[in-house]
C-alpha cells in the first residue's frame, strides 16, 4: 500500500466517529499523493504521520451563569494543530454542532491555507457548543469571560493567536480580549479581528469576503471572463456571506440569493445588502425580516439557495452546504464558477461533479484565506505599533490573494491536472510546511 493510503487508513481507524476530520484529511492526502508517494524523503521523516496529528487538542470545561441564575456547561475547544511555519493561528467557532471533529477539520485546513497566505502563521482552530442565537448581550459576555479563564493559559501574541469564524465576531473578539489582558496583565496581539479603536485592522472585517472575490476573478480571469453582469448565489448572512456579496457588486455582479439557518430569500433584482446587514449585523435577527424590506422577494424555508439559476455560486455558511444532488441542479442551470468562502462548504462527490462538468472550482483552503492573511496583517501592525490604512491593507489582501491563486494554478500545472486548484492548493500549501518540518528536525 502506498505511503498516502497508509496514513489516510490509519486516520480513520485512530480517530474513530470524526468524519469531517477524515473528509479533510483524506482530500489532502489523495491531493499531494504523487508528490509524497515518489519522494521517499517524506516517508523517511514521518511526515504525514506527523501532520495528522494535532501538536495538542485541549479541551476544558466553560460554566457560566444565564440570565435566569441557572449554571450552564459548554465544552470549549483549542486545537493547536502545526506551528512548522509560525504561531498557531486560527478562528474560534460558536455552535451548538462544534465537536472534537470539526475542530480537528478546521484547524487541519487552517495548515495549509495559513501556508498559501505566505504569511509566518501555522494552523489552529478552537471553539465550543455554546449557541449564541437568542442570548442576551451579558449572557455573551459571561460565556466569553469564563472561556478565556481557560483559553488564556495556552495563547499569546507569540504562541497561538484565534480570531473570529461562526458565532464569533467584532463582539465576542472584545470581550474575549479584556478578558485575556485582565487574566494576564498584557496588552498584546494575542487575537485578531479586534475593534479599530483596540488594535484592530482596516479590512479585517470585510476580508474574507473581499478575498474571495478577487480570488475567483483571478480564476474568471483565466478564463477570459469577469464578474459583470454575471448572476450569483451566495449562500449564509454572516460575515462571510456580506462582504463577498458586497465586493461581487462592486464588480458588477448581481447577487440574487442569501441564505441563514432559519431560510433563505431569493431576489431577482438583486440583493438590498444595506437591509440584509441591518437585519444581521445590527439587529441579529432573521433573514425572514427581508420581506419587510422587500416585499417582492422571496423567503423559502424548504429547499436551498442553489435552487437558484446562476452562473456563479458562492457556498459561505458552514461545511457541508453542498451535497452531489445541489451540484447537478447548479450544473444543470447552467453554473460556471464556484468559489468556496466557507470551509470545506462541498462534498468530496459534488466537487468532483462540478470539476468532470468543466465548471472552474475555487477550493477553501485557497479562496477563503483572505480572513487570516488579514488576521495576519493585523499581527504585523500589532507589533510595530502602527495601523495602516484601509486602501493599504486592502492593496495588500489583493496581492495576497492574486499570488494565491498564482501558486495554486501553477501547481496544478505543475502536477499534471491544469485548472485543479483543489489539487493545486493543497501540494502548494503542503510543500512549504513539509520542507520546514523537515528542516526543525522530527521534534514535533
Ligand atoms: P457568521 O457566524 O458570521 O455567519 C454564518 C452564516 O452562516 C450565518 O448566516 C448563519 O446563519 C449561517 N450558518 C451557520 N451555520 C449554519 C448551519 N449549520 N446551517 C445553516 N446556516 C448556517 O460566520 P462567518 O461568515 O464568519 O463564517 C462562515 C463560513 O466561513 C464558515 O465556514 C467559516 O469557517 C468560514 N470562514 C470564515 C472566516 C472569517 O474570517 N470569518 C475566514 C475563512 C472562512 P444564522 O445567522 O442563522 O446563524
Ligand atoms: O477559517 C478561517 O480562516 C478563519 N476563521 C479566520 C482565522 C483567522 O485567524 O483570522
Amino acid at each position: 500500500m502506498l505511503y498516502t493510503e497508509r496514513v489516510i487508513k490509519s486516520v480513520i481507524e485512530r480517530n474513530p466517529n470524526q468524519p469531517e476530520f477524515h473528509q479533510a484529511a483524506k482530500e489532502v492526502l489523495e491531493s499531494i499523493a504523487p508528490i509524497v508517494n515518489n519522494d521517499p524523503k517524506y516517508e523517511k521523516h514521518g511526515i504525514l504521520e506527523r501532520l495528522v496529528e494535532p501538536d495538542r487538542q485541549i479541551m476544558f470545561k466553560v460554566t457560566w451563569v444565564d440570565d435566569n441564575g441557572n449554571v450552564q456547561v459548554n465544552k470549549g475547544y483549542r486545537v493547536q494543530f502545526n506551528n512548522a511555519i509560525g504561531p498557531y493561528k486560527g478562528g474560534l467557532r460558536l455552535h451548538p454542532s462544534v465537536n472534537l471533529s470539526i475542530m480537528k477539520f478546521l484547524g487541519f485546513e487552517q495548515i495549509f491555507k495559513n501556508s498559501l497566505t505566505t504569511l509566518p502563521i501555522g494552523g489552529a482552530k478552537g471553539g465550543s457548543d455554546f449557541d449564541p442565537k437568542g442570548k442576551s448581550d451579558n449572557e455573551i459576555f459571561k460565556f466569553c469571560v469564563s472561556f478565556m479563564t481557560e483559553l488564556y493559559k495556552y495563547i499569546g501574541a507569540d504562541v497561538d493567536v484565534p480570531a473570529g469564524d461562526i458565532g464569533v465576531g467584532a463582539r465576542e473578539v472584545g470581550y474575549f480580549y479584556g478578558a485575556y489582558k485582565r487574566f494576564t496583565g498584557l496588552y498584546e496581539g494575542v487575537l485578531t479581528g479586534k475593534g479599530l479603536s483596540y488594535g484592530g485592522s482596516l479590512a479585517r472585517k470585510e476580508a474574507t469576503g473581499y478575498g474571495l472575490i478577487y480570488f475567483v476573478t483571478e480564476m474568471l480571469k483565466d478564463a477570459g471572463t469577469d464578474w459583470n453582469g454575471k448572476t450569483v448565489a451566495i449562500s449564509g448572512a454572516g460575515n462571510v456571506a456580506i462582504y463577498a456579496a458586497e465586493k461581487a457588486m462592486q464588480m458588477g455582479a448581481k447577487v440574487v440569493t442569501m441564505s441563514d439557518s432559519t431560510g433563505w430569500i431569493y431576489d431577482k433584482d438583486g440583493v438590498d445588502l444595506k437591509a440584509v446587514k441591518e437585519i444581521k449585523e445590527v439587529k441579529r435577527a432573521r433573514l425572514s425580516e427581508y420581506k419587510n424590506y422587500r416585499p417582492n422577494a422571496e423567503y423559502h424555508t424548504e429547499g436551498n439557495v442553489w435552487e437558484a439559476k446562476v452562473d456563479i455560486a458562492l457556498p459561505c455558511a458552514t461545511q457541508n452546504e453542498v451535497n452531489l444532488e445541489d451540484a447537478k441542479k447548479l450544473v444543470a442551470n447552467g453554473v460556471i464558477a464556484v468559489g468556496e468562502g466557507a470551509n470545506m462548504p462541498s462534498y468530496p462527490d459534488a466537487i468532483e461533479y462540478f470539476q468532470k462538468n468543466g465548471v472552474m472550482f475555487a477550493p477553501a483552503k485557497a479562496a477563503n484565506a483572505g480572513g487570516v492573511a488579514t488576521s495576519a496583517l493585523e499581527m504585523s501592525q500589532n507589533s510595530q505599533r502602527l495601523s495602516w490604512s484601509f486602501e493599504e491593507v486592502d492593496a495588500k489582501l489583493h496581492g495576497i490573494m492574486v499570488n494565491i491563486y498564482k501558486q495554486a494554478s501553477s501547481a496544478a500545472e505543475k502536477c499534471g491536472v491544469k485548472g485543479n486548484l483543489v489539487v493545486g492548493a493543497n501540494v502548494a500549501g503542503f510543500l512549504k510546511v513539509a520542507d520546514a518540518m523537515i528542516a526543525q528536525g522530527p521534534m514535533l
